[in-house]
């Protein structure tokens, strides 16, 4: 059984935010940090806080009350660097631990361009934002809230249990990151129009009613210490009820993928019916990422969107690719969300190979930055203001979970040894989040093996991995 009051809130329930700070910082002082750790304790937002904090939402909406409920969450994760520094042995975090070559160790700036696939300086340094390159970040606090407001003072009153500002300073700030969900009917969407944060595992024994979609998950899928989790029989205590959160500050380039939309929007439907040119890019946007922007999945209605089918729970995650395993008629493979989630194109097939697809699982969090597309970047097709995704997301493991996804679904197309051969000829890169210039087939429905070049829309900025560990861990171990 899960004990909620022991896991961090963001892993099983998503900290609730209008806006939210990931707030990167060093520890300039162990032990005075230690020290620090133990006031911080009591403000972190347990699962079993938010769930009561989403009550609270619920009951506000229900009673029509104006305003927002004013509500702040606080969650904080470290590096391995960041373990270091404070001289807790971290072995059992490792996937494996004789030779610590695990990617939590090494950390994501040596992964970034070999493993995940991103754009390399001259010096072969990721091009990233330099405050990722100098291997200072050791640790992450997530300070969410309805307000920005309530985050800056929350996030005050975190400085000040640390010092900040002080000769005692036990860590200094590396980069704030402030995250906003889009205005109006936009927020839950993402930058590039779509809904998103519909399909994320469903963990047996936590999530009651349970809507209709991919299987429930083992909990030790996503929380580490449970059955699910293959290190689960020798973690440390202290290394249980935690989860590994594998950061991406990432840009997107909005106008520009608008531009593409529309420059290679499809002349015909899959029912060979013409096509406006708005309703042509629609589709090929769609098609990209195996969603149409309302949230209803290509699978089901692969050429005419349904924004009911979008918002019906029972529906919107019900399919499997069950009756297309071999065919691109209504989801390319390649398709965003059947690359990164493939569904029964591996596991549960009627005559083929069931290749699990739960440990590659992940829970998506993150929220998105930067301001609205204005006037002038829509007419010259040219992003001037940064915009896009704080991507975030926990799992167990870290090579099976983000790395896999990222390394042998998105950036490369490696022919993935566990689809099937039809897959492998034509499966190539992810149109979201691939890099590089690349090609795609699979967007023209009627003509599938067609391949459509397309440049990087997804322009990576920074990221690290790190562990958020249990509260009994922050208390008994980490803080003294
Ligand atoms: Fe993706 N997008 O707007 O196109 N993603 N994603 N993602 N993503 C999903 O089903 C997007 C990124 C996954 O279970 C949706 O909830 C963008 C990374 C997974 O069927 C949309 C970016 C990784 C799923 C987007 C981005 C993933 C998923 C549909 C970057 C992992 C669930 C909404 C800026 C390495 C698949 C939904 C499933 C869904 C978009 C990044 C993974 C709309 C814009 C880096 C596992």
């Amino acid at each position: 059984k899960l004990d909620l009051k022991n896991i961090q809130g963001d892993i099983l329930s998503g900290l609730p935010k209008k806006t939210e700070f990931y707030y990167f910082f060093n520890i300039t002082d162990g032990p005075e940090f230690r020290k620090d750790l133990c006031d911080l304790v009591p403000l972190i937002t347990t699962v079993d806080q938010v769930l009561k904090d989403r009550k609270r939402i619920d009951d506000h909406k229900k009673q029509k009350l104006p305003g927002l409920v004013p509500l702040t969450g606080v969650n904080i994760s470290f590096s391995h660097l960041g373990f270091v520094k404070l001289k807790i042995n971290d072995d059992t975090l490792s996937a494996n631990p004789a030779s610590r070559t695990d990617a939590f160790t090494v950390g994501q700036k040596k992964d970034a361009v070999t493993t995940l696939g991103d754009p390399a300086r001259p010096d072969g340094q990721p091009d990233w934002d330099d405050s990722f390159l100098k291997n200072e970040i050791h640790g992450l606090f997530i300070i969410s809230g309805e307000s920005i407001e309530s985050i800056e003072k929350k996030k005050r009153e975190v400085n000040k249990i640390f010092g900040v500002g002080s000769e005692k300073a036990s860590i200094k700030e590396i980069k704030t990151i402030k995250g906003d969900v889009r205005p109006g009917d936009l927020h839950a969407h993402e930058h590039f129009g779509f809904l998103d944060g519909i399909s994320n595992p469903v963990i047996k024994g936590f999530d009651k009613d349970v809507n209709p979609g991919p299987p429930v998950v083992d909990p030790g899928v996503i929380v580490t210490g449970h059955t699910g989790d293959e290190a689960k029989d020798r973690r440390q205590d202290w290394a249980k009820d935690g989860s590994f959160l594998a950061f991406r500050w990432l840009d997107q380039l909005v106008p520009e993928f608008d531009k593409y939309l529309v420059d290679n929007a499809l002349k015909e439907d899959g029912n060979g019916q013409t096509l406006t040119p708005e309703q042509g890019a629609e589709l090929l946007g769609a098609r990209m990422v195996g969603r149409w922007k309302s949230g209803a999945p290509i699978d089901l209605v692969p050429f005419k969107d349904d924004p009911q089918l979008a918002k019906d729970p029972k529906r919107n995650n019900n399919f499997h690719y069950a009756d297309e395993i071999n065919s691109q008629l209504r989801c390319p493979f390649a398709a965003h969300v059947r690359k990164t989630n493939p569904r029964n194109d591996l596991e549960g097939r009627p005559n083929g190979v069931s290749i699990p697809v739960a440990p590659n699982r992940i829970m998506r969090r993150g929220i998105q930055f930067g301001k609205e597309v204005t006037k002038e970047e829509k007419e010259s097709a040219t992003t001037k203001l940064p915009r896009g995704l704080l991507f975030a997301c926990y799992q167990t493991n870290l090579e099976k979970g983000f790395q896999f996804i990222q390394q042998s679904k998105v950036s490369f197309g490696h022919a993935d040894s566990r689809t099937s051969k039809a897959h492998d000829n034509h499966i190539r890169l992810d149109p979201i989040v691939g890099q590089g210039n690349r090609v795609m087939s699979g967007l023209d429905p009627l003509d599938p093996k067609k391949e459509l070049s397309m440049p990087a829309f997804v322009v990576p900025r920074g990221g690290e991995y790190f562990f958020t560990p249990s509260l009994k861990g922050l208390k008994n171990t980490i803080a003294v």
